[in-house]
């Protein structure tokens, strides 16, 4: 007899409910689940495969070790002590600096990991830390730490009140959202043009975002910050600036006005793309819509002024009067209050890497200087390396480099399902269970969603004796590799053994909507308990204005003009006279496909097919120019590397640029993935030179890296 369990869906922001009948310890089918309070029964066609995921014969059930004669199944306990003796024969030989650790995307995604991670980092004690938030998120982390004290402090669109939505460097329609949770992005976009509301996108390529758009306007790639300034410039000539509650407790109006002066439409137009007339009209929009809302992601993070272009974002909400109101940009009150739960985390600028004196954020150094700290020697030099669901050979810069980093280890140690182009280089692979084998909470995501909602999910399905929870593999490193005095040790090992579900219910108990928590107790409050009877999930209190109150900064007041970032601001004024700096007449930018995430998802053939085409789009006055026709294999190639793709003609791009997606080029020597490999596409990293990083933030620059074409003979 087959039974329906339930489950949020945990890989992308969305949190989608899903329905999964279950029959034997196997999947059914996975549908959508209706009674979940935020998904209403949307998924995407990821969710199902979460099926397949499970099933993959690739997946690994128990540790591998790598030996001459290829991967050999091995027992946790031979794994495990491996692990300590070469990590700690590493740290005796060469001090604490020699072992890395980076953290990927899926830590966040995976609630095991997520509630462990940093317990075991921190017990491992080296500074030497990388995480995937340097490739993707940082500019968001530093502005909101500059403006409003935390970095986790995260104005989230009210996308179900706001009437006119700016989209500048996004594409949720693939993507589904970041650092703005929410099912569904394709009836959000629908219900704002259906209540008489307006969705304009910016973008250099004409997304699945923007064909649903109500306007779409193509932008040279990194001329947004000429782009945001002009907006600000033009605010203020119209007097569009509105008296706010978030204007009223900011420092720094007046200075801000006098920062847009001479950053004039009619002389960035022909910079940016964006004509005068067309400023004039999203003026007139902005100025005539009761709740308008800029919201700006990877397009304009994952650029030379990523950190600027999310300043002046959130500058200009501030200005339109949107910021920490209904219908413009609210901050959530999620029932584990991650931001009061990690304010002593929200730190920068201590101290500076080895090799390239990059600043850590949050306690960690850029991801695109990785191999530069393995590959250089020296009193620091990394030798020994602990790679946690990432695959940097694939998702950071140079990849090429990482890869030979990689290979020059002394030891490696991946907490992985997968043997990819990154594990391959491990000694030692620990899997853990995942996916549906897991309990899931989205604890991170709730912080950064639409709406304050809760959900706990138990795991639809148990694992063999064989498998290992997450969390039991990072607890068994946290005290095996644990480095500081006594007590410090009792006290991890006594976190480590905590089990995950004891950890959620003291966070929920305690937190804001808690039976113990807040300011009183409250009838009725939650507890793990109380959630895993409610399968669809609990509404919380309606997001609300909380400012000035929740400011982490030290005059509880909004810093309009951070020093740093107004200091970097008198480099900027250079880009009004547009100077040849690369000998490459094009421009790289990426994409993301509905049914791909990052570099992991291709194994699973139920994901093939659809718009995910690992191509390189060319616009066709470029392609003729190059007598290049539609499918024809060409040479794209920078200063650090090239690559051979298929070119995809299109008039959905920008003349001048080229757009290729990440995560593929599923090659290599010791690679188990043989659906991906079947399909392997190309790696566009191998292009992207690891130099090339936001000044301020150190986050890797991939769009508008300068690139060439050759047709191939
Ligand atoms: N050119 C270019 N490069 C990019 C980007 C881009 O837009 N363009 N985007 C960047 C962004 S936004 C990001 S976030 C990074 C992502 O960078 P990474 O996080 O380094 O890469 P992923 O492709 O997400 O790889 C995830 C790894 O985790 C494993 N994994 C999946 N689920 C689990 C789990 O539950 N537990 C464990 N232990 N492992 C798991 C997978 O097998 C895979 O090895 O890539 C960045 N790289
Ligand atoms: N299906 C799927 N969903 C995902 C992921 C995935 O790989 N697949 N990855 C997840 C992750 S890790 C993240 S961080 C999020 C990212 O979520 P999004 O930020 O929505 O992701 P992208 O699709 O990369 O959108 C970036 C857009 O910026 C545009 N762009 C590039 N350069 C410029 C520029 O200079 N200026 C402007 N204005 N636009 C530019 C690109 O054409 C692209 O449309 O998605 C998450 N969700
Ligand atoms: S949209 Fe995201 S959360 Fe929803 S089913 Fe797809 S991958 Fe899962
Ligand atoms: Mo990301």
């Amino acid at each position: 007899m087959s039974t329906i369990k339930y489950r949020t869906c945990h890989l992308c922001e969305a949190m989608c409910g899903l329905a999964i009948e279950v029959e034997n310890n196997e999947v059914i089918s996975i549908k959508g689940h209706k009674e979940d309070i935020y998904s209403k029964g949307h998924i995407c066609p990821k969710g199902i495969a979460l099926k397949d995921l499970h099933n993959d014969p690739n997946r690994l059930k128990q540790p591998v070790r790598r030996t001459e004669d290829g991967w050999k199944t091995i027992s946790w306990d031979e794994a495990y002590d491996t692990v300590e003796k070469e990590l700690k024969r590493i740290r005796k030989k060469y001090g604490n600096e020699a072992i890395g650790t980076y953290t990927g995307n899926p830590t966040v995604h995976n609630t095991g990991t997520a509630l462990t991670l940093y317990d075991t980092i921190n017990a491992i004690n080296t500074k030497n830390r990388f995480a995937s938030h340097s490739l993707d998120s940082v500019p968001v982390f530093l502005v909101n730490q500059m403006m409003f004290g935390h970095a986790m402090m995260a104005p989230i669109p009210d996308i179900e009140h706001l009437d006119y939505f700016l989209i500048i460097g996004a594409n949720p329609m693939a993507s589904n959202g970041s650092f703005m949770s929410t099912p569904n992005i394709r009836g959000k976009i629908k219900a704002i043009q259906e209540k008489g509301g307006k969705v304009v996108v910016i973008d250099p390529r004409k997304t699945e975002t923007a064909k649903k758009a109500s306007e779409h306007y193509f932008i040279q790639p990194e001329t947004d910050i000429l782009f945001l300034l002009t907006l600000i410039n033009e605010l203020v000539q119209r007097n569009g600036i509105r008296n706010s509650k978030s204007l009223r407790i900011s420092d720094g109006l007046e200075q801000l006005k006098t920062m847009v002066i001479g950053f004039e439409k009619e002389i960035t137009a022909p910079i940016t793309g964006i004509t005068a007339e067309q400023i004039h009209q999203i003026i007139d929009d902005l100025i005539h819509h009761d709740h308008p809302v800029i919201y700006g992601r990877l397009g304009v993070n994952t650029q030379s002024y990523g950190t600027i272009c999310q300043w002046l974002i959130t500058t200009l909400n501030i200005l339109l009067g949107q910021m920490d109101e209904k219908g413009g940009l609210l901050f959530t009150l999620p029932a584990i209050d991650y931001v009061t739960l990690m304010a002593h985390e929200s730190k920068m600028f201590r101290y500076g890497s080895r090799v390239g004196d990059y600043q850590e954020i949050i306690g960690e150094y850029p991801t695109s200087t990785l191999a530069d700290e393995i590959l250089t020697p020296g009193a620091g030099q990394i030798r020994g390396f602990i790679s946690i669901a990432g695959n940097p050979a694939r998702s950071a810069p140079n990849s090429q480099r990482v890869e030979k980093a990689l290979a020059d280890l002394e030891f490696m140690v991946a907490v992985d399902m997968y043997i990819n182009e990154t594990t391959q280089y491990a000694d030692i692979i620990l899997p853990p269970a995942v996916g549906l084998e897991t309990m899931h909470y989205s604890f991170v995501l709730h912080m950064v969603a639409t709406r304050n909602t809760t959900k706990f999910s138990p795991a639809p399905l148990s694992i063999s004796k064989e498998q290992r929870y997450d969390w039991q593999i990072m607890g068994e490193l946290q005290r095996r590799l644990f480095d500081g005095g006594f007590l410090g040790r009792m006290k991890s090992n006594f976190l480590s053994r905590l089990h995950p579900k004891t950890k959620l219910d003291l966070a929920l108990k305690t937190g804001p909507y808690g039976i113990w928590g807040g300011r009183f107790l409250k009838k009725g409050g939650l507890s793990l308990k109380r959630l895993e009877n409610e399968k669809g999930g609990i509404e919380l209190d309606e997001m609300k204005p909380v400012l000035p109150k929740r400011l982490f900064t030290k005059n509880k007041r909004i810093q309009l003009m951070p020093e740093l970032f107004v200091k970097e601001m008198e480099k900027v004024k250079a880009l009004l006279v547009p100077t040849n700096t690369t000998q490459h007449p094009f421009k790289l930018i990426g994409r993301r496909h509905l049914r791909s995430n990052n570099s992991w998802m291709h194994n699973l053939p139920v994901l093939e097919g659809g718009s995910r085409k690992c191509t390189a789009m060319i616009h066709p006055d470029d392609a003729k120019h190059y007598h290049i026709a539609d499918g024809e294999w060409i040479e794209v190639y920078s200063d650090v590397g090239q690559i051979q793709i298929m070119a995809e003609i299109t008039d959905e791009i920008i003349q001048g640029t080229i757009s290729i997606p990440h995560g593929w080029g599923h090659r290599g020597k010791d690679v188990q993935m043989d659906q991906a490999q079947k399909d392997p596409g190309v790696n566009v990293n191998e292009l992207m030179d690891h130099f090339r990083l936001d000044p301020l933030s150190y986050n890797m620059a991939f769009n508008g890296h300068p690139i060439s074409i050759r047709k191939l003979g």
